[in-house]
């Protein structure tokens, strides 16, 4: 059984709802961020980032939200969330993955974030750089969605989670996802998913998965 250290709201939530779409078995231990439960010592063990989400794989600690869904979706083919290797949609699959993680996803943290990249006196500046590029970034993904209801392939997997996610992350930004048409498009079909909804009645989320 998997075992998710996650908090509500979070990247965590990503996991949360990607083990629900499995069907598969997990406990869920929920850090208290206002108790900086997630930077104690048997924390930082497991997850030396002190971050959110941390998945327990067969007693180990698998870090990295990209990654623990595309393990999840390696670990359980049958789901159908990854193209498998050597199919055609796989090389989209990789190129959108590690886009979403290695270049849109670090953006975010410098907006929810905005005293990391250097210090409290730039924040206002470094707030608006990343406010700049996740458009940019949404500006991206609705092009791609222009004429495909899928990132890559035809179906859903993994990469439409993450991007999920992160779109929802905009919902209090000047400019939220659902301003882009096709990706509004792309967002309202993805927000039935029985699962994501499930997610948020378990962390008791209100706000977003209904428009
Ligand atoms: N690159 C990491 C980023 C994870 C991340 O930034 N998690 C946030 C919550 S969404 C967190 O744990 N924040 C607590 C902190 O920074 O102290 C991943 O994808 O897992």
């Amino acid at each position: 059984m998997y075992t998710l250290y996650g908090s509500p709201s979070t990247a965590g939530t990503a996991i949360h709802w990607m083990l629900l779409e499995l069907g598969q078995p997990f406990d869920l231990k929920l850090l208290d961020f206002d108790k900086a439960e997630h930077k104690s010592p048997d924390y930082l063990a497991l997850n030396p980032d002190g971050f959110v989400p941390t998945l327990i794989v067969d007693g180990a600690p698998v870090t990295q939200m990209a990654a623990i869904a595309a393990l999840l979706a390696e670990r359980h083919p049958e789901a159908g969330l990854a193209p498998p290797p050597g199919s055609p949609a796989r090389a989209d699959y990789l190129s959108w993955s590690y886009w979403l993680a290695n270049s849109w996803q670090p953006h975010f943290r410098g907006w929810f974030y905005p005293d990391e990249p250097a210090g409290a006196a730039a924040q206002d500046d470094a707030q608006a750089v990343a406010r700049a590029r996740i458009e940019a970034g949404l500006e991206r993904l609705n092009a791609r969605l222009a004429d495909r209801d899928y990132l890559a392939g035809d179906s859903f997997t993994t990469v439409d989670l993450l991007t999920t996610i992160l779109c929802r992350w905009t919902r209090n930004m000047p400019k939220p996802a659902t301003e882009w048409p096709n990706l509004k498009r792309y967002l309202d079909t993805i927000r039935q998913r029985p699962a994501l909804r499930e997610v948020h009645v378990r962390e008791g989320l209100t706000d977003w998965i209904n428009g």
